[in-house]
């Protein structure tokens, strides 16, 4: 087993990396741009080292710099966590040359599931379930017309080194593809300087489900489960759940089987993600594989009882997996809410700044992975993401109510989050029937923005800031000296209007309140 890991990332997947690393007492090596040198990975590790200014390319991405650290720390092992180099063939492929075992899969695999085209041709030769389309990039807008008279409109045009929905194009007749074509070109070109794009049937609303594998190094492969993700805006997850409320127990073997055969198929190596599209007969297709942990592995945490991480780098370290599939079992119901510091009244813009005040829920059923701490500024550099909090029942109804009731604790000052628009999609008649598709965030979203109920830190500082002002009102029409009663007018004998205090003293009294209740 490892003695000594380094963690190439930052936020919450870098201190829920490091935790996982202490239990199982394993030493740590936190990595950390200039502005993450107060992070809260940085305070949890064991060792951190500086690698370069706050960008990510200077920094993050520096694979020579992670490296470089890795073989000052003798950190035997590196976790990549999700995003920047996570799913890097040539960071998988430098690690290996420099005798650091890289925690995720071979470069090889990697390789083979990053282009979406090489990947949908590893299928076919799997007999895995894709969207009907191409398997190959289009060489002409012509190419893509004959395609399309025979799986017939609507049709996706997509970048083959594409991801997210960057070089997506809906279809809907012939007169749109040449200029689709073009336009989905271009883009592909300019985000992954790879213009390949290829054509698939389009599903119409579809659902977003992924099934969690992991494998060892031993050949052996189990499925742990699927993830509704469906809530997205603008191609980013905003709440996942698990199980998915339209699986049922035949459908999630099924997708388990595919989802191991298309890791077999790759010769996939310990904790992946496949994706897939399901329609609205609940037919599942084959979209893409994400050859990293995932933010939300969470909710297949809670609802497996296993603990992902652990089991990475056990996996890495060479061992077998401890449990056989029969040996899985899918219990209770998890939901995640990604908490942005976002605006949602002003498009969801970043809100950098500094956390003047946090109060975090806890409480039956609620995890919360989170990277802030009070008094932290979060930086605009990186992805807003500042915490995951996770509510688990019974079922899913016990789920919902958990974190209703945990958001109604959630308070953050300083910043804006996002925590706004979970409390909106709980409270959503849709959402807990479980109408959602990849649409249903847009729709609610464009429904408009009802008030929601704010927080109880909220409410109670504004109770009290109504009590306050009664009181300096009645205490104001007692005391002889106040202005109020020079004319004689007061509000008790009915005649004139008790002046309220000034503004500057209701604030006053405010930041008072706050101070003795101690927030
Ligand atoms: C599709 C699709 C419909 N039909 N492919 C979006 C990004 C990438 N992961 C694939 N995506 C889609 N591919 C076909 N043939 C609809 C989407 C899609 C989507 C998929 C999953 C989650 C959210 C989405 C939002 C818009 C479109």
């Amino acid at each position: 087993m490892f003695k000594k890991i380094l963690i190439a990332n930052r936020g919450e997947i870098a201190v829920r990396i490091i935790r996982a690393c202490r239990e199982m007492g394993i030493a740590t090596v936190a990595v950390y741009s200039d502005v993450d040198r107060a992070a809260l990975h940085v305070r949890k590790s064991d060792e951190a080292y500086p690698i370069g200014p706050a960008p990510a390319a200077e920094s993050y991405l520096r694979m020579d710099k992670i490296l470089d650290v890795a073989k000052r720390s003798r950190a035997e092992a590196i976790h990549p966590g999700y995003g920047f180099l996570s799913e890097n063939a040539k960071f998988a492929q430098a690690c290996a040359d420099a005798g650091v075992k890289f925690i995720g899969p071979t470069p090889h695999s990697m390789e083979m599931m990053g282009s979406k085209t090489r990947a949908r041709r590893e299928m076919e030769k799997a007999g895995v379930p894709f969207v009907p389309g191409t398997a190959r990039g289009l060489a002409s807008p012509e190419e893509g017309e004959k395609v399309a008279e025979r799986i017939g409109y609507p049709v996706m045009l997509k970048a083959a080194a594409g991801g997210g929905g960057k070089g997506m194009r809906l279809v809907r007749t012939r007169q749109e593809l040449h200029a689709s074509f073009a336009s989905a070109q271009s883009e592909a070109r300019r985000s992954f300087g790879d213009s390949e794009v290829y054509i698939e049937k389009a599903i119409v609303n579809p659902r977003h489900i992924e099934m969690q594998v992991l494998a060892d190094e031993q050949g052996n492969t189990v499925w742990l489960g699927e993830r509704e993700c469906s809530i997205q805006r603008r191609h980013q997850k905003v709440l996942e759940e698990a199980p998915s409320p339209i699986v049922d127990t035949d459908m999630r073997r099924r997708m388990g089987e595919v989802a191991v055969k298309v890791a077999q198929a790759a010769n996939y190596t310990n904790a992946g993600t496949v994706e897939f599209l399901v329609d609205q007969d609940k037919n599942f297709y084959f979209l893409e594989m994400n050859t990293r942990l995932q933010v939300e592995h969470p909710v297949t945490e809670l609802t497996t009882g296993l603990d992902l991480v652990h089991l990475q780098i056990r996996v890495a370290s060479g061992e077998k997996l401890p449990f056989v599939q029969s040996g899985v079992e899918i219990r209770g119901h998890a939901i995640e809410c990604r908490i942005y510091a976002e605006d949602p009244d002003n498009n969801y813009f970043p809100s950098p700044g500094k956390i003047t005040l946090l109060l975090a829920p806890s409480g039956p059923g609620i995890r919360r992975d989170s990277g802030m701490y009070e008094g932290w500024n979060v930086p605009m550099e990186y992805d807003p993401l500042l915490a995951k909090l996770i509510g688990y029942g019974t079922d899913r109804q016990q789920a919902i109510m958990r974190l209703q009731r945990a958001l109604y604790e959630y308070f953050v000052a300083g910043i804006k989050t996002n925590i706004s628009l979970f409390q909106r999609i709980l409270g959503d008649a849709d959402f807990q029937a479980a109408k959602i598709d990849t649409g249903y965030l847009d729709r609610l979203i464009s429904k408009g923005n009802p008030a929601v109920a704010s927080s109880a830190p909220e409410r109670e500082i504004e109770a009290m800031e109504t009590i306050a002002a009664i009181a300096a009102g009645m205490f104001a029409m007692l005391d002889p000296a106040s202005p109020i009663n020079k004319n004689g007018d007061t509000a008790a004998t009915g005649s004139g209007p008790a002046s309220p205090p000034s503004n500057w003293k209701q604030k006053g009294r405010s930041e008072a309140l706050r101070r003795s209740y101690g927030v």
